[in-house]
């Protein structure tokens, strides 16, 4: 009696058993399927599974385009695996292989800095999953390794922070002694704005560019770096071009310590746009933001979508961005949406 029960056990294990791993080889054949070249098979039956590795929470466009993310894909029914790199590239690349090990249907990622990519993306490629790049843009030679990179000309907002200055001060007289707040080196904005912002003050040879610190674009830096800046009372800084607005709030935070008046003893110009820009703008202290929008969600969602419904990829799409220079923004803040 004893004997049979355990003989059905065994036999009742065996066969759980076969149903199991009948069931994981079908789902691994799945898989493979959705890897496969085959796009338009995918997305359609089951709920897309989308791994997205994000730098880190350093700014407040960095909250507001996470916050993007996760509502967009949650609106278009796309399953997000989201994680957070902390501002470590290291941790981006480990997430990705993560993703990668889990079979995930697409890859998203906002990278860091611009190089170092080509190996684990080439992982990415030859496991059949395809990659989509948002915000940041990568330097590598192999475009292949990704559909497609959706985000702005950060050159540009630097050209645009640059002309708004020239006309600023056109009609001043003597030195200008320019200050610079860079965002994290190597990362594809802080490459871009110092390019486009350095090209267009070179055309008022008043203008000096004597100081530049890279800020990993934190509110906290860019107040630590501008209050031992001040320290020595002496100092003298007409202008400051911050990488992010964040890093021009910070910097406005210490000069106040100072006895400083920002947006009058010192010109600032930032870049994002973001409310906390236009409050700034409003009490004074802030003359101008340059934007960049941090809702790239919806189009980053409908793009891995048609990407499945087998549409045809651009490789390369430039969010349209404007500018806001302090009059407007009381007229405008209503309806900034970050
Ligand atoms: O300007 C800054 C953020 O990559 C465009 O990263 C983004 C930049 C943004 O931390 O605030």
């Amino acid at each position: 009696m004893v004997f049979t029960k355990k003989l059905f056990m065994v036999l009742l294990m065996a066969q759980l058993l076969f149903v199991f791993n009948g069931c994981t080889s079908e789902n691994n054949k799945n898989a493979k399927l959705q890897n496969s070249t085959d796009n338009t098979s995918l997305g359609k039956g089951k709920e897309l599974v989308l791994g997205f590795s994000q730098i880190g929470d350093e700014s407040a466009w960095r909250t507001a385009n996470s916050d993007s993310i996760k509502a967009a894909a949650k609106e278009a029914g796309i399953e997000l695996i989201f994680s957070n790199a902390y501002q470590k590239t290291e941790n981006q690349i480990d997430a990705i292989r993560s993703f990668i090990n889990q079979r995930v249907d697409a890859i998203a990622f906002s990278p860091n800095i611009e190089s170092g990519w080509d190996s684990v993306l080439q992982e990415a490629k030859d496991a059949g999953i395809p990659v989509f790049i948002t915000d940041r843009s990568i330097n590598t030679k192999d475009d292949s390794l990704y559909v497609t990179c959706i985000g702005a000309d950060f050159e540009a907002e630097g050209k645009r922070a640059g002309e708004w200055l020239l006309d600023k001060m056109k009609d001043r007289k003597g030195e200008i002694r320019i200050y610079e707040l860079e965002g994290t080196y190597g990362s594809a904005p802080t490459i871009g704005r110092k390019k486009g912002f350095e090209q267009v003050i070179r055309k008022n040879p008043n203008m000096k560019l004597f100081g530049f610190t890279d800020e990993d674009f934190m509110r906290s830096k860019g107040k630590e770096i501008m209050e031992d800046f001040l320290k020595p009372k002496d100092l003298k800084i007409d202008v400051l071009f911050a990488h992010n607005d964040d890093m021009a709030l910070g910097a406005i935070d210490a000069m106040e310590e100072y006895g400083i008046k920002p947006g009058k003893d010192v010109t600032i110009v930032s870049v994002d746009a973001g409310r906390e820009a236009f409050e700034a703008m409003i009490a004074g202290k802030l003359n101008c933001t340059v934007e960049c929008n941090p809702l790239l969600g919806p189009q980053l969602m409908q793009t891995v979508k048609n990407y499945f419904d087998g549409k045809q990829m651009t490789k390369r799409t430039i969010v349209p961005d404007g500018i806001f220079p302090q009059e407007t923004a009381k007229d405008l803040l209503p309806y900034r949406k970050y």
